[in-house]
């Protein structure tokens, strides 16, 4: 219960280590030094004010009084349990990288606490510890499975994401701009054709700019074999059915039948129509222009993150 009472202390608190006192020392030993952070976790305890401070000036002083023994003591309980606290908190997920740096492995549901603010901010994502070394965190995913996700959607629902973390879905801008700006992300796109082809691109850095952006998108230099298809969209804010943020006359996204990075308007879209393969159509499918062109509608995307360092 105390622990809970003192979270509005701060995460400095950490610092404030206590060890129990061995012989020869006395209940002062170790809490001295940290006299206005005591001072904040006694009072938040229930203690009064003048005692909390008479008990700190015996400590300064060096002398020892038995009327302040217990308040000492139970002072250096707090601070050992808020310090147990604060570093649980610390060590907590913040993505799948330190879900894989902490042992996990295999793929799938994980819980990660990517607002460094909010503690106890959970989150619902995807982990991939299979492809190139594991630890990253899927944030779109389109499959040929039966239960197909509409991705045709409006600016909100693509802020604020949609569809089934195992299936087809697309994890939010929102997130993604969090997750990308607290740590220098890449980018990996795994790509399939319904001929059994796999293709995979990379990106040395991967950011989402914030809301005020339009969830701009900043990329670093391309390596793969699907060539590169993204670089023509770096720079450019999102653009939905309802929101026309693009370079095109009219909306790209609309034209497209799924939200992007646009331009004027794409080399590639995966958030498209699912057309199975070879098509006619004039709205591309999701597709990955510099492999199989713009009327292929590929059968598998993944888009992910990693720490790049
Ligand atoms: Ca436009």
């Amino acid at each position: 219960m105390q622990v809970l009472v003192f979270l509005a202390v701060g995460v400095t608190v950490a610092q404030a280590s206590a060890t129990p006192p061995t012989a020869g020392e006395n209940s002062c030993s170790g809490l001295k030094d940290n006299r206005s952070l005591l001072t904040s976790l006694l009072t938040a305890a229930g203690y009064n004010d003048t005692c909390v401070a008479a008990a700190l000036d015996f400590c300064s002083s060096g002398q020892e009084d038995s009327r302040y023994a217990s308040l000492m003591e139970e002072a250096r309980e707090v601070v050992q349990q808020v310090s147990a606290a604060v570093n649980k908190w610390e060590s907590r997920p913040r993505h799948c990288k330190d879900l894989l740096d902490s042992g996990d492995s295999g793929s799938g549901l994980r819980q990660v606490y990517p607002y460094p603010g909010r503690p106890h901010h959970r989150v619902p994502v995807f982990c991939d510890h299979t492809v190139d070394g594991g630890g990253w965190t899927v944030f779109q995913r389109r499959t040929s499975d039966a239960a197909r996700q509409n991705f045709s959607r409006t600016w909100i629902e693509y802020q604020l994401g949609f569809g089934d973390l195992e299936g087809e879905f697309w994890l939010g801008l929102d997130l993604l701009h969090q997750l990308t700006s607290t740590t220098l992300q890449q980018l990996r796109i795994d790509l399939d054709d319904y001929e059994g082809e796999h293709r995979w691109a990379k990106y040395g850095f991967f950011h989402v700019g914030a809301p005020e952006t339009k969830f701009r998108l900043s990329l670093g230099s391309y390596s793969g074999d699907a060539g590169d298809s993204l670089a023509y969209h770096n720079g450019h804010p999102f653009t939905t059915h309802d929101v026309d943020n693009d370079n095109w006359s009219g909306n790209c996204a609309q034209k497209f039948r799924g939200a992007y990075w646009y331009d004027d308007c794409s080399r590639s879209n995966l958030n498209g129509y699912q057309y199975e393969g070879n098509h006619t159509s004039t709205d591309g499918g999701i597709y990955w222009n510099q492999w199989r062109g713009h009327h292929y509608s590929l059968k598998r995307t993944s888009m992910m993150i990693r720490p790049a360092f």
